[in-house]
């Protein structure tokens, strides 16, 4: 990073202006193009200190001489399009750089239409969010979708226009600033790996002109399209087998990860590179502060591998947020990047991406893990697996969750589960039956989703509060099996807000969400099952959340107790790494965050049973009178062994609260 950076002079590039001038006169370009923008000096000054990361990003996949300054210029209008209240945003941002690292942030995640009808209704809604803590909305795909079948938004067919019945573009703009002024901040999708068949570069394509063909991946006949099949897993194997789509008025092989209808796009033509880039200013100026990023595992296409996870994509992910740290610091990026854990942390920068990557990326395996032990009960494989992970850099977060729109895929690595003398695969398979409530003893009621022939592989759908066991105790009306179940969901979401990171509630969950088998009415839908647990929310249940004698009281007081607890532990800050520690009782996992203002220990019984532990697995905090924050009691750990009801949760900390 370049030192000492002020003033309109030449050279500023030091190390870099021998070899590449075209830096230091990209810097003259945009200080030509800057209108009397009041942030003309400070986006200057920003320029200078991203523009190597973005320098570096482009040039290794593009030929960035050539291109410089095109990209300059997408840069320049973005800072002159920028709304001078955003501006404002930025320099709060600029000024709190871990505003979703904190104890304090809450994400909750929610399809508009199915939370609030449309954009302005999400509005009124708002009050809701603040009760519950959110700080962070992240709305589901809203812009315009293609016709018909559509991937819940997933398949885009034009970024600039929200989905009709949801409102406009500016409804969009006055709904951020409207959680800008209660301090939550908007996250939105951008699909970067595909666009819908009806967006107008795949209909551009389509009509044979060579311009946009080039940005998708065409092919005449199947050679290369059958070379590269040879390693690609497929992603819906029932509903979308195959990589590939013939398309007839273009008489070519497209490449289509996805379903048939999402284009992939060809991410080595720097025009695409652009589009984003200017997509991104265009979001960003109407007030979008994070920006997920879905699928970006699969944007770089290398024959011989999966073509997922390829080096390329982070060297686009460092360019695209270079670019948008100079035209909009305010705005953030997550990953969706649902991969091994071993290929995880990299989308959070590693090595020389460190800092220059995604500031968000969902924990997948932590979701897994969790599932895991509730299942099995036995808290090793879970301890194996994450504390083989890398650390994350403590700028960066993982956003941890217990479910989402998607299914779960049963991320269980080859070598974690062999060091606990497990067969992966058989295991992986035990899940699956596991939560589709197809085991003895298991009181899941999750479906398998997209069963792939070839491997044997299946995935989960089902809500989280059905996968915990809350749908079969209601159907059979056990109050015993109701409690068990609401326990199990709690220890559940304690894990995902107590392990560290930006926790994301999925709609509905704080109240105890069944499964909806409505889906199966709708054609676009019935077909995949994700829909199951993708509810419309029904208030009237959510109102119940004052009354005692309902589920959703039961649930939403304990989230509510959950969130409010984390707010007050520093030790929660995204940055601090966490520790699993070995306990002689598998059936107990502990979480170690070590903090200067107070070590916070966490216990968490996976099991039906009552567990007893050593006191000593409490680690620094053993012998000790502590406060159980939760339940915000004293316990003196003066006793050899201290037991813990079935799925109960302790946090316990030195500090008073
Ligand atoms: C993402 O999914 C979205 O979350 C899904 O809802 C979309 O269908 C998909 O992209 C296509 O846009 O791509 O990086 O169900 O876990 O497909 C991983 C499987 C993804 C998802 C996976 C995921």
């Amino acid at each position: 990073m370049l030192a000492n950076i002020t003033g309109e002079h030449e050279g500023i590039f030091l190390h870099r202006s021998q070899q590449e001038p075209l830096l230091a006169s990209g810097r003259e370009h945009l200080a030509q193009l800057l209108g009397p923008t009041s942030q003309r000096t400070e986006a200057l000054s920003r320029f200078e200190q991203y523009a190597c990361d973005l320098w570096d990003g482009l040039a290794e996949i593009y030929d960035v001489a050539k291109i410089w300054f095109t990209v300059v210029e997408f840069i320049a209008q973005g800072i002159n399009e920028r709304p001078p209240s955003l501006v404002v945003r930025d320099n709060e941002r600029l000024n709190n750089p871990d505003w979703f690292q904190l104890p304090e942030a809450l994400g909750y995640v929610a399809y508009t239409d199915r939370f609030a009808g449309t954009l302005q209704g999400v509005t009124s809604h708002i009050d809701y969010l603040r009760e519950l803590g959110v700080t962070y909305l992240h709305l589901m795909p809203l812009l315009r979708p293609r016709t018909g079948e559509n991937d819940g938004g997933y398949a885009v067919a034009d970024f600039r226009t929200v989905r009709e019945d949801l409102g406009t573009i500016d409804d969009l703009a006055a709904l951020a600033d409207s959680l800008h002024q209660t301090h939550i901040a908007l996250t939105l999708d951008v699909v970067l790996n595909h666009v819908a068949d009806q967006h107008e570069w795949a209909i551009k394509a389509q009509s044979g002109q060579q311009k946009y063909r080039d940005y998708f991946h065409m092919f005449p006949d199947r050679n290369i399209p059958d070379t590269y099949e040879e390693n690609l897993p497929e992603v819906f194997p029932d509903f979308a087998p195959g990589n590939f789509t013939w398309d007839e008025p273009s008489q070519s092989w497209i490449w289509t990860t996805f379903n048939s209808w999402q284009w992939d796009l060809n991410w080595a033509n720097p025009d695409v590179f652009c589009e984003f880039v200017d997509i991104f200013a265009f979001l960003g100026n109407k007030g979008v502060d994070c920006f997920r990023l879905d699928a970006l595992a699969f944007l770089w296409k290398r024959a011989g591998t999966s073509c997922q996870n390829q080096p390329e994509v982070h060297f686009i992910t460092q360019a695209l947020r270079a670019a948008m740290r100079i035209i909009a610091p305010a705005v953030i990026f997550q990953a969706e990047a649902i991969v091994a854990p071993t290929d995880l942390v990299a989308y959070l920068g590693v090595g020389e991406h460190a800092g220059k990557d995604s500031d968000l990326a969902y924990h997948n395996s932590l979701m897994v893990q969790v599932w895991s032990a509730l299942a099995s009960g036995d808290s090793r494989l879970l301890a194996t697996a994450l504390n083989a992970s890398e650390a994350i850099p403590p700028t960066t977060s993982w956003a941890t969750y217990l479910r989402c729109h998607d299914d779960i895929g049963w991320a269980i690595d080859d070598v974690d589960a062999q060091a606990m003398g497990l067969d992966a695969f058989e295991y992986r398979k035990y899940l699956s039956s596991y939560y589709a409530g197809e085991l003895e003893g298991s009181q899941a009621r999750g479906a398998h989703f997209q069963t792939d022939l070839s491997t044997g592989e299946r995935r989960t759908s089902g809500s989280a509060a059905s996968l915990a066991g809350i749908q079969a105790a209601v159907e059979s009306s056990d109050t015993h099996l109701l409690t068990t179940a609401i326990d199990r969901l709690m220890c559940g979401y304690s894990m995902v807000l107590g392990y560290g990171g930006l926790p994301l509630i999925y709609m509905g969950d704080e109240i105890g969400l069944m499964n909806d088998d409505r889906y199966l009415q709708i054609p676009e839908h019935a077909a995949d099952n994700r829909w199951l647990h993708r509810p419309m929310m029904p208030w009237p249940a959510v109102d119940q959340r004052r009354d005692s004698s309902t589920l959703a009281w039961q649930v939403f007081t304990r989230m509510l107790a959950l969130i409010s607890a984390r707010k007050h532990l520093p030790a929660l800050h995204a940055g601090i790494p966490c520790i699993v520690v070995a306990t002689p009782n598998p059936a107990v996992v502990v979480f170690h965050r070590a903090h200067v203002d107070g070590d916070l220990i966490e216990l968490y019984n996976v099991s039906d049973a009552a567990q007893t532990l050593p006191t000593s697995s409490t680690g620094p905090l053993a012998g000790h009178h502590v406060t159980e924050v939760l339940s915000n009691s004293v316990i003196s750990l003066d006793t050899p062994t201290i037991t813990l009801e079935p799925y109960s949760v302790w946090w316990l900390t030195a500090q008073l609260t």
